[in-house]
């Protein structure tokens, strides 16, 4: 029997996708970031919302990234095209059917300031998580991971928004995944093994359940 592909539902969810637009701040282009960073309306599979924009960092900006050489933070350093407040929401639509779903992503705060790191994760206007770090608690990439139902089939935007102290400086936001949760064997989105454990891991720990409203 050979192993299942892992079937994240999300394009781009490690943010190592890149082509060559280029960013607001110094124009440097996604693909050639190397060790640098910069700011963009949109990246390959996420749009800005509100707020200043995406801002991309490569490994040694500040850290390093999780995944690949690219992570994200949302309080976003300003530039002269776009306007609002540092911290700034991104989102993904995505289409999904009737069931149970799990949203997975790595975070870690920037600065040991309270409420100055802050990521809030939604699926459509439901909260999914709700994270505030500073780094003398938390200070290495941590994943948290929910668990959702659709009860209403149909497109859904998954959306991240920075929060707290706007000052360009917050939470980092790397290697997120959604897939959706399986009870038929047969199933053709079936997790890899490490995935099934992270899956057991989020269903009894951070999982929560939402009931639309
Ligand atoms: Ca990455
Ligand atoms: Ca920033
Ligand atoms: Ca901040």
């Amino acid at each position: 029997m050979s192993i299942p592909s892992f079937a994240n539902l999300l394009t781009n969810g490690n943010f190592d996708e890149t082509d060559s637009r280029t960013g607001l701040v110094h124009g440097r282009r996604l693909d050639q970031l190397s060790a640098n960073w910069d700011v963009y309306t949109s990246i390959p599979g996420w749009t800005t919302q509100s707020g200043r924009g995406i801002e991309v960092q490569a490994s040694g900006t500040v850290f390093n990234a999780h995944s690949g050489n690219l992570y994200i933070e949302l309080d976003s350093h300003p530039n002269d095209t776009t306007t609002g407040s540092t911290n700034s929401i991104m989102f993904q639509t995505v289409n999904l059917g009737i069931g149970d779903y799990i949203l997975s992503f790595y975070y870690r705060p920037r600065t040991d300031t309270a409420n100055d790191n802050g990521i809030q994760a939604r699926i459509g206007t439901d909260v999914l998580l709700n994270l505030n770090a500073v780094t003398s608690t938390s200070n290495a990439w941590t994943q948290y991971s929910a668990l959702f139902s659709v009860t209403s089939a149909g497109s859904k935007n998954v959306t991240f928004e920075a929060t707290g102290i706007d000052n360009q400086l917050g939470g980092f936001l790397d290697t997120v995944s959604l897939l959706q949760r399986t009870t038929d064997g047969t199933s053709e989105t079936i997790p890899e093994p490490s995935t099934l454990a992270l899956i057991g891991a989020a269903m009894v720990g951070l999982g929560i359940k939402l009931r639309r409203r």
